[in-house]
């Protein structure tokens, strides 16, 4: 039987979730499963194939939101055995992919300054480019201390290697390990900013800094500034030091600053306030470590990367975009949680990376004027009743 491909309502009981998804259908055999689900694996959107009847059908639709684990929006979107309403006929999901993995990624380099990374680490292996240390200022990268090969993975690790891991949003992405960082993990501002300037140099389109410090000096913010005119997005963690106030380098210009949360909430681990953009998951994430091997690590360096890797697939879909637009688009892929519009604990909201993806003609979320900040030398004249 020849197939063809119609428009129909797909409607799915969790989330009371509903879309318009092209279906295809063919007769249930063994191979036409796997035909379509080869077909699912390669359409560069969101896809489920579905037995319907003595029928097995391919969905696909920018407007579905799969059950993909990367995404963690299972609350709101198809997973396997779940049971669709397609053009009123009942559905049942035998497989279903978030497309990530389908979009052409092979032109993006995400920049990772941290404590280096196991560039033999499967997840990564064949897409490390340009590695560089800034502290011995040659190509040796080996990650001392875990947390930068932890990182990488959430960005771009390949997924399926392992149960438990749940691989990287950007799963095919290059990746360039900048080593700012050995065993004890401490920063030196000059270093950072030397990476800053080399990712920008050759050919980074985002940067990931899950660090923070005291890196306040105005160069780091000057070579953010470069690094923005030479197109790159900067993506920073907000710190986890649970109180209201960013780490630097997230409290600069020209960066996205990125806190955890989970469910809705804030991690309280998490900083908060002003300088917040968007939350990303940050909670037990379990993704590479030196040594080929998987382990679990919590904090805003964890969130950071979430975003990042999506930032990665953004800018693979729209390489005419400026850093502040990709920014802006970011701010706007956000499931708006906590109180209405943006808000202190978890800012604009926590990214959807459906929404980053797929997503067309985003309304931004609405930002509450803010009174002007007093200044140190306002706040002192306050305190003695001077002003
Ligand atoms: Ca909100």
């Amino acid at each position: 039987m020849p197939a063809t491909t119609n428009t129909a309502n797909v409607t799915w009981a969790k989330g009371s979730r509903a879309a318009q998804a092209g279906v295809k259908k063919l007769a249930d055999t063994a191979a036409n499963r796997a035909a379509l689900q080869a077909e699912a694996a390669k359409d560069q959107l969101p896809s489920a194939v579905v037995k319907m009847g003595k029928d097995v059908a391919l969905i696909s639709s920018a407007a579905l939101q799969t059950g993909s684990r990367i995404a963690r929006t299972e609350g709101a979107s198809i997973q396997q055995g779940d049971t669709l309403s397609i053009g009123g006929t009942d559905a049942t999901v035998l497989y279903e992919d978030d497309g990530f993995a389908e979009i052409d990624t092979k032109d993006v380099i995400v920049a990772i300054i941290d404590t280096g990374l196991d560039v033999n680490h499967p997840a990564i292996k064949g897409r490390v480019v340009s590695p560089y240390n800034v502290i011995d200022h040659n190509t040796d990268v080996t990650d001392e201390e875990g947390h930068g090969t932890h990182v990488a993975g959430i960005i771009a690790g390949a997924r399926g290697l392992n149960a438990d891991s749940e691989g990287g949003v950007a799963p095919n992405v290059k990746i360039m390990p900048i080593k700012a960082a050995g065993k004890n993990g401490g920063f030196r501002a000059s270093n950072v900013a030397e990476g800053i300037r080399y990712a920008a140099d050759h050919g980074a389109k985002v940067i990931n800094m899950s660090l923070g410090g005291p890196l306040w000096m105005p160069y780091v913010q000057d070579a953010i500034k470069y690094a923005e005119s030479k197109g790159v997005v900067v993506v920073c963690a907000m710190g986890n030091s649970g109180k209201q106030s960013a780490a630097y380098p997230a409290r600069f210009d020209g960066v996205l600053a990125v806190a955890s949360s989970k469910d809705g909430k804030r991690s309280k681990f998490s900083n908060y306030g002003d300088r917040t953009d968007v939350t990303a998951p940050g909670e037990h994430i379990i993704s590479s470590v030196p040594g080929g091997k998987y382990g679990d690590k919590s904090g805003t360096s964890m969130a950071s990367p979430y975003v990042a890797g999506a930032v990665a697939l953004v800018m693979a879909q729209h390489p005419d975009w400026t850093p502040a637009q990709v920014r802006d688009w970011m701010d706007r892929a956000v499931n708006d949680v906590g109180p209405t519009g943006w808000d202190k604990d978890t800012g604009y909201g926590e990214v959807n990376l459906f929404k980053a993806v797929y997503g067309k003609d985003l309304a931004p979320v609405v930002r509450a004027p803010q009174p002007p900040k007093q200044s140190f030398w306002q706040k002192v004249m306050a305190f003695f009743h001077l002003a």
